[in-house]
C-alpha cells in the first residue's frame, strides 16, 4: 500500500459539494480515506477572479499507482464538470481540481506528471490544509516538515 496525499480546490458553484462528492469518488475509486482536513476559504492565488476557492487536502491509502492516480483523478474531475484545464501559466476558474501533492516518497519528473508537486512549497492554500493532517510528514525533496514548510511561507 502507498499513501498520497491530495489537495483539492474549487471556486465554482456549490463548492463544498464539489469538495464533498470528489472525495467520495476518491474514496470509491482511489482507496481508503485516511485523513481529509477542514474546508479553508482562500483568495485565488497566481490570478484574479472574483470567486474566493475552498481548498482542502486528504491522505488515501491505494494500491494505484502515480499513474493510475492521475487518470483517476482527472476522470473525477470531468464528471464533476471541468471542462478546460489551465494552459501555461493562465489559471482558470475551476468546478474542481485535483492535484496529487506527494505520494510516499517518491520522486518523479515525467512529461505527464511531477512528484512531489513543485509548487506545493509555494502554496499557503496547499500546506495549510496539509498541516493540518499531516504536520509531521517530510517533504521528500527538502527533507523539512509540512509544518516547517509552512512556517517558512
Ligand atoms: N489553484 C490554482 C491557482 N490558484 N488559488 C487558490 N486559492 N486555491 C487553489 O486551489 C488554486 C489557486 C491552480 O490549480
Ligand atoms: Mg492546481
Ligand atoms: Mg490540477
Amino acid at each position: 500500500m502507498a499513501e498520497v496525499y491530495v489537495s483539492l480546490g474549487t471556486n465554482l458553484g456549490d463548492k463544498d459539494n464539489n469538495l464533498r462528492t470528489a472525495v467520495r469518488l476518491m474514496q470509491e475509486r482511489i482507496g481508503k480515506v485516511i485523513s481529509l482536513s477542514s474546508f479553508y476559504e482562500t483568495v485565488p492565488w497566481g490570478f484574479q477572479s472574483e470567486h474566493s476557492f475552498l481548498n482542502a487536502a486528504a491522505c488515501i491509502e491505494t494500491r494505484l499507482s502515480p499513474e493510475q492516480l492521475l487518470l483517476v483523478t482527472q476522470q473525477i474531475e470531468r464528471e464533476l464538470g471541468r471542462t478546460q484545464k489551465s494552459s501555461g501559466n493562465a489559471y482558470k476558474d475551476r468546478l474542481i481540481d485535483i492535484d496529487l501533492l506527494m505520494y510516499d516518497n517518491l520522486q518523479i519528473h515525467s512529461d505527464q506528471l511531477v512528484l512531489p508537486h513543485p509548487l506545493m512549497t509555494e502554496r499557503r492554500f496547499v500546506l495549510e490544509p496539509l498541516a493540518e493532517i499531516a504536520p509531521e510528514t517530510i517533504h521528500p525533496v527538502t527533507g523539512k516538515t509540512i509544518r516547517e514548510l509552512l512556517e517558512l511561507l
